[in-house]
């Protein structure tokens, strides 16, 4: 598999990067995780094409949650928040416009860049134990940490407690979001798999993770976002009382046996029927001359171009609104990635959804598409056109 989020240039194609995608869980701590890990640096960098923003669903919903986080968590006087991850600022930026002391820390130069400048107090740097001792520093330790689908992409989750432990109050919380494994595996969306996404969370291996260095999950709220994700509230052991919807949880993780192998094979079987059905839509739609264009260059894409072997003899182009990644080719199957106009300047027959997750927000916004006469398809939960 090549990077999910390596757009290239032609020039590039002979020196694209590939590695081994493999999804593995462990017996022990019941941890879903990617077999082989891609450096860091190779991923999260000054280019770094993805955008918080880019979905308006996505904003209002990170608006949201700051909103809630500031009437519900922020009563300390002078309250202090760190969100690791933070991206373009968009979670972030309620917060400040109330004056609220934050810092926002995150890798990617050009995102980091894109919220500093709308006021977001932001370093450009991996957060790690040194990141968290350089924050207490300078601004003390945090009430609030904040990571939206972010802890998923840490390789080190035994670093990260450890920076956790450092940067945060004795009562503080940390309050985090990622896709929710349970998901993954009912809807089989194995386009969540790939390379950044090191960790596939559950209850169960998150307290596997966090209770050992003396954290607990004392909340969890189930979001309808990115095809199921799943919000945990943490604190030390003790500090704050636990809700009920933890253990509830838990329990249909045991019965849904997501700590157990032969879920993850019969996963593996819907997967790969997941990728015959689709495979076949394509090729016979191409049989009979239909137009089929992708909708929206994400990251979850590679996975199933890549894993399906879809190439641009099946799909003409892939239509994005990220200027970064117009006039650039896919990972690894190199379809030429389009700005938006070009989609609606000449409506294919089919356009495949690659943003499903986003499949409300896109199919309003686009009612001219199916008013032509012309079809979605979409492979999660199931490969279907409508
Ligand atoms: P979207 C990203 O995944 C990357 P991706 C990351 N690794 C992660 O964990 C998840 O988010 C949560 C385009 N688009 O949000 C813009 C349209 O073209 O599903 C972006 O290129 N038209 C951090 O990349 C891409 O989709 C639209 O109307 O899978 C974003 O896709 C919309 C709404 C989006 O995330």
């Amino acid at each position: 598999m090549p990077l999910a989020n390596g757009f290239l240039r032609q020039e590039d194609f002979s020196s694209e990067f590939f590695f081994e995608l493999g999804f593995g869980v462990c017996e022990d701590c019941s941890l879903a995780q990617l077999m082989q890990n891609v450096p860091r640096e190779k991923m999260f960098h000054s280019e770094y094409p993805f955008v918080t923003s880019s979905s308006r669903r996505m904003t209002e919903h990170f608006h949201n949650w700051a909103d809630d986080v500031v009437r519900e968590r922020l009563s300390a006087a002078d309250p202090f928040v760190v969100e690791i991850g933070s991206n373009d600022g968009t979670l972030l930026q309620p917060i400040a416009a109330l004056g609220i002391r934050h810092v926002g820390v995150d890798p990617s130069a050009n995102v980091a860049a894109l919220a500093q400048s709308k006021g977001i107090n932001t370093v450009c740097r991996f957060f790690d134990e040194e990141t968290a001792k350089d924050i207490v520093h300078k601004n003390g330790c945090a009430d609030v940490v904040l990571a939206a689908n972010c802890l998923c992409h840490i390789q080190d989750l035994h670093s990260l407690a450890a920076a956790l432990e450092i940067v945060l109050k004795p009562q503080g919380v940390l309050i985090f979001e990622d896709p929710y494994l349970g998901d993954v595996i009912d809807n089989v969306a194995y386009d969540q798999i790939y390379d950044e996404h090191a960790s596939y969370f559950c209850i169960l291996s998150v307290k596997n993770w966090l209770s050992p260095p003396g954290f607990e999950i004392v909340d969890i709220q189930p979001q309808n976002v990115h095809g199921g994700s799943m919000r945990y509230v943490v604190a030390r052991t003790g500090a704050h009382a636990v809700t009920p919807r933890v253990s509830v949880l838990e329990q249909w993780e045991r019965r849904r046996g997501l700590h157990l192998l032969e879920t993850y094979r019969q996963f593996a079987l819907d997967v790969n029927r997941s990728r015959e059905l689709l495979l076949a839509m394509l090729e016979r739609l191409n049989k009979e001359g239909c137009r089929v264009v992708g909708y929206a260059a994400t990251s979850k894409s590679t996975t199933v171009l890549n894993y399906c072997g879809i190439s641009s003899a099946l799909l003409e182009f892939i239509s994005d609104t990220t200027p970064m990644k117009h006039g650039k080719f896919s990972p690894g199957m190199h379809i030429p990635v389009r700005p938006h106009e070009d989609f609606q300047a000449r409506y294919p027959d089919y356009a495949l959804l690659f943003a499903w997750n986003h499949a409300e927000e896109i199919i309003n916004n686009e009612r001219a598409f199916n008013d032509a006469g012309k079809h979605w398809i979409r492979y999660v939960p199931k490969v279907e056109a409508f």
